[in-house]
């Protein structure tokens, strides 16, 4: 899989050198390219924003820089993913359905946002996508957009180290919330383990698992409930 990610904070995507994303990169499996938007802004200043027309507070990212940067980097076959707190909510689904993609280019938007045209001019060449993590305000893209990368390169046949891992956990096939899990000692500053996770007894503990993540789905996300 390729990545593409365009930015006015390239340091904002450092991470993705360290730790499992970057040992996808070091061995191959993942392709990724961080971009500087201002490379694609002509004038002397490197300009990329601008006041809003019909008023309002902040400034919006121009459409100039934003088309160059597109041009030069998607593919005819990529998805652009915006990431904005105005988008669909991206949900584990959506992960799975991009680790099955070939080319993915993140267009992280800063101060109030990208001009729409860009966005409606992508969407006639480009699959575009405008997701959100959650119902919260970050400053920009480039955070949820390491977000949605780390949640899409870990499902890549090959990434994980440990396969089983991907399909007991949180929105998983059952859409529950994962149960709590324990290990060693058995006692911990006066705390014991549930005495069933060492009975053996494998059919009691995938029993007593299943109503863990009932009640916390339950208690947590009622709206996951079955
Ligand atoms: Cl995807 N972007 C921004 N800027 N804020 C967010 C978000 C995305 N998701 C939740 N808050």
């Amino acid at each position: 899989m390729r990545i593409d990610v365009v930015t006015i904070f390239p340091d904002y995507l450092a991470p993705l050198d360290l730790s499992l994303p970057g040992k996808a990169r070091q061995s191959g499996l993942i392709e990724l390219g961080v971009h500087d938007l201002r490379q694609w802004a002509t004038d002397r200043h490197h300009t990329v924003d601008d006041t809003p027309y019909g008023g309002g507070a902040g400034m919006v990212m121009k459409p100039e820089p934003w088309g160059q940067a597109l041009d030069a980097v998607t593919s005819d076959d990529c998805v652009v993913l915006v990431p904005t707190p105005s988008g669909r909510p991206f949900r584990q689904a959506d992960a799975e359905r991009l680790s099955r993609e070939q080319h993915l280019v993140f267009a992280c938007g800063r101060y109030e946002g990208i001009d729409q045209r860009v966005i409606d001019e992508a969407a006639s060449r480009w699959r575009v996508e405008e997701v959100s993590l959650g119902d919260f305000v970050l400053n920009g893209g480039e955070v949820a957009a390491l977000a949605v990368i780390e949640a899409v390169v870990r499902l890549l046949p090959g990434f994980m180290g440990n396969p089983e891992s991907i399909v007991e956990e949180s929105h998983g096939t059952d859409g529950l919330l994962e149960y709590p899990v324990y290990t060693k000692p058995a006692t911990w500053r006066d705390r014991d383990v549930p005495e069933i996770l060492l009975s053996g007894h494998h059919g009691n503990i995938a029993a007593w698992r299943r109503q863990q993540s009932l009640e916390r789905t339950r208690e947590r996300r009622p709206d996951l409930m079955p």
